[in-house]
């Protein structure tokens, strides 16, 4: 599924983020950014060792923030990395930190001249958070973001399931009837 949303395109499909070839992607990490299972697993495998490498330079990153590295052996040139929130539960807090790993990757991309972003759903594997309720964030948040920064030609969701990508397609068909 595509749609224009302002001057960008807006994208849903089905796949393995490791294999896109948007100038950056996403990696759902945790705070100490030295690795982990799920998506993380699957791009430091893709990257090589020397993603593990910068990494380990960057001391960290907290939950609801993002910070770039290269992408090493990885179609995409950078990894922007960011930190979900754990669900416990519905929260205001837990829909802010969400709201805020998407936002804070987009300013990532955007401070560095990329255009085009490919993420996973955050938050959603290892971390919990219910798949509907996470696609109108990550769907609403990249929205509004790109509606203001047209200099982002591009974002892409990779979904790994089809539940996900069923769940994304339900929650954008939605949006996009009332933005
Ligand atoms: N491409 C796209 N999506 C994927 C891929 C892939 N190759 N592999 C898994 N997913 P998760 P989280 C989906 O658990 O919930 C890690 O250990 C997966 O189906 O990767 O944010 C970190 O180090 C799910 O829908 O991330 C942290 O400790 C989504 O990606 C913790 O997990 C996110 O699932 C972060 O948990």
């Amino acid at each position: 599924m595509k749609i224009n949303v302002g001057r960008s395109v807006l994208e849903l499909v089905q796949g393995d983020i490791t294999q896109q070839d948007t100038e950056a992607i996403v990696n759902a990490a945790n705070r100490s950014l030295l690795g982990g299972g799920g998506v993380d697993g699957a791009i430091h495998r893709a990257a090589g060792p020397q993603l593990l490498a910068e990494c380990r330079t960057l001391g960290g990153c907290d939950t609801g923030d993002a910070v770039l590295t290269q992408g090493y052996n990885l179609k995409a040139r950078y990894v922007i990395h960011t930190v979900g929130p754990v669900y416990r539960g519905p929260s205001a807090a837990t829909e802010r930190l969400l709201k805020s790993a998407y936002q804070r990757s987009l300013e990532v991309a955007l401070a560095k001249g990329i255009r085009s972003v490919a993420f996973p759903s955050i938050s959603t594997g290892a971390y919990g958070y219910p798949l509907e309720k996470a696609a109108v964030v990550a769907l609403s948040t990249v929205m509004d973001f790109v509606r203001a920064h047209p200099q982002i030609e591009r974002v892409r969701f990779v979904l790994f399931s089809e539940k996900a990508f069923n769940a994304f397609e339900a929650a954008l068909k939605k949006l996009a009837e009332n933005p």
